[in-house]
């Protein structure tokens, strides 16, 4: 995948191409990554980028005329891009957006500052408008690195099976299970003794169980509109039955459940 964005501000993106899993990435040549300085396609001597907007208002707003030429260079080394401009107006983005861009073999992003660039190249240069969430920001170029990173990670071969995208929140549908290292007791806290049994269908059944319930309890809607698995089905059904025990003998002992406590 070869990345390009054009900012303002390049020099933001030097530490993010030089860290972690975006550095052996970009080392392996599974990405690249380039950031263009919008400012040298101007064309006047004061190498401006901003005008004023039309029409009045408060504000600055990012010139055409360097974004195309900006554009149009980087298409040089980059023949066949999605451009993707960042902006609170764009479709969310999201795992399935991460998934979908990650087939694209390049992408450019258009980091916008002040109040945004000028319409005509949204209509004319821009394939994809693209949110990270209902947030305004500064400048576009957060939320182009967030977006280089989820894709990036999605790459075959970028992680390594220890930590393999499938296994990811969202890649199934459902949030991830605990997590629990060394030691075995923290501050009095112990780790749950099934993941120091070594039964490694316990361990799959208990970590199932608790990505379920953590999705019920804070992302049900993720659940709403997922297909289940048998298992998960079960899972859902001994839930169901331990609830209505619970209930039942309450209904049996006393009054509570009618008197309204
Ligand atoms: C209003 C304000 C509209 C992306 C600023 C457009 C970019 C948030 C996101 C802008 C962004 C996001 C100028 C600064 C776009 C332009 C940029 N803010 N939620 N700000 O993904």
């Amino acid at each position: 995948m070869k990345f390009v964005v054009l900012t303002i501000f390049p020099e933001m993106f030097t530490p993010f191409w030089e860290h972690g899993i975006i550095r052996r990435a970009v080392e392996s040549g599974k990405i690249s990554g380039c950031a263009v300085n919008i400012r040298d396609f101007a064309a006047d001597k004061h190498k401006s980028t901003d005008d004023t907007p039309y029409g009045g208002g408060c504000g600055m707003v990012m010139k055409p005329e360097p974004l195309a030429a900006a554009i149009r260079n980087a298409k040089a080394n980059v023949p066949d891009p999605r451009v993707v401009y960042l902006t609170p107006q764009g479709r969310t983005f999201t795992q399935s957006v991460a998934q979908e861009l990650a087939q694209l073999p390049e992408l450019m992003f258009v980091c916008g500052r002040y109040e945004g660039i000028d319409e005509r190249i949204c209509q004319n240069f821009v394939d994809d408008e693209i949110s990270i969430g209902d947030a305004v920001l500064t400048g576009g170029e957060l939320p182009a690195m967030v977006i280089i990173d989820a894709v990036t990670r999605l790459i075959p071969g970028v992680l390594g099976g220890e930590d393999s995208a499938e296994k990811d929140s969202f890649s199934n549908g459902l949030l991830e299970h605990a997590h629990y290292t060394r030691p075995n007791v923290f501050e009095g806290e112990e780790v749950p003794e099934v993941l120091l049994s070594g039964h490694h269908a316990n361990i799959e059944t208990w970590r199932l169980e608790t990505s379920l319930i953590r999705t019920f309890l804070k992302r049900p809607d993720l659940l709403k509109n997922r297909q289940l698995s048998k298992k998960e089905v079960d899972i859902l059904k001994n839930w169901r039955s331990e609830i209505e025990y619970i209930i039942h003998a309450q209904t049996l002992s006393g009054t509570a459940a009618l008197s309204g406590d």
